[in-house]
């Protein structure tokens, strides 16, 4: 279907203040440049270099019940996944831009990096929908892990187990594996979905339920829009529906660009 809008209606939209309270999707795709792969972009993304570990499908590396007996390919790869000290990019700052200005009414992350808040982004703004690395439990009987210890394990890829002697579980980050449940505010956040007059989706192959839903609870009829790589999920089903194919950080550049905002974004992004 046609597109009833384009980039400079949704800029014009924002500056006149008939958009005002944005509701943002992510993944793994705003991550990419500030050096973490995604898991499915054909050569670059991790699914496609998982060969050498013999999983029995690439997903197996993070589905709880093949975690709990083989944790050693998810430790393996453990390192090159950490955060680390990672820089947030610039789209990351454009989302503490629309925080900044009131605009953000809220944003879902399917990331796992922390970037967001790196980035400025209140916390109260974020739900971590699948978790994040920045704490870890057993994950048979659900006991805490020090930190320092964790660090070890994903510096060396040796698995980490369990502290308790009764107890033989593997240590699992507080990330959400497949076939384990999300966090329990999610249902409840999902209702700001439909409160939004924009919805942005950025960085994400909406591959993942029930993330990829959200999009969906959109309100007819308020412009739905997407800056990614490729065209996803069902976007283009609707006359409010705006692609913008590319790079996000050119993308957002180039909204910041027609908002009159790419100075305050540059900046913003620089003291990250
Ligand atoms: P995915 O399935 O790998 O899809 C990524 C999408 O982003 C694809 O459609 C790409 O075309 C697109 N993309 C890649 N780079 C860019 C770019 N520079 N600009 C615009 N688009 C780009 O990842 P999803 O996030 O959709 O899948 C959900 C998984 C991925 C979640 O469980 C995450 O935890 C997991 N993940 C997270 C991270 C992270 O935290 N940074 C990294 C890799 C995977």
């Amino acid at each position: 279907m046609d597109s009833k809008i384009d980039i400079q209606t949704i800029a014009d939209r924002i500056k006149n203040g008939q958009v005002t309270r944005i509701v943002v999707l992510t993944g793994a795709g705003i991550s990419t440049s500030a050096g973490v792969p995604d898991f499915r972009t054909p050569n670059t993304g991790l699914y496609d270099k998982l060969a050498p570990l013999k999983l029995p499908y690439p997903e197996a590396i993070f589905h709880i019940s093949y975690f709990s007996h083989t944790p050693e390919p998810f430790y393996a790869i453990a390192r090159c996944r950490h955060p680390g000290n990672l820089k947030p990019t610039i789209s990351h700052a454009f989302l503490a831009l629309l925080a900044k200005k009131n605009l953000l009414h809220f944003l879902f992350t399917q990331n796992i990096d922390g970037l967001e808040e790196d980035a400025g982004v209140p916390a109260d703004k974020v739900l971590w929908a699948h978790g994040n690395w920045k704490s870890q439990h057993c994950w048979k009987c659900k006991a805490e892990y020090p930190d320092d210890l964790m660090k070890t394990a994903i510096q060396t890829g040796e698995v980490p187990y369990c502290l308790r002697p009764e107890c033989d579980g593997a240590i699992k980050p507080d990330v959400v594996f497949f076939g384990q449940s999300l966090p329990a505010e999610f249902d409840v956040k999902q209702s700001h979905v439909p409160e939004a007059d924009l919805m942005l989706v950025m960085g994400t192959s909406l591959k993942v339920a029930p993330c990829s839903q959200l999009p969906r609870l959109a309100k007819e009829g308020i412009p739905r829009v997407l800056i990614n790589m490729e065209r996803t999920g069902d976007f283009g089903n609707r006359e409010e529906d705006l692609c913008i194919l590319g790079s996000c950080d050119d993308d957002v550049r180039q909204l910041a660009d027609l908002l009159g905002w790419r100075d305050e974004l540059e900046g913003l992004w620089k003291d990250t």
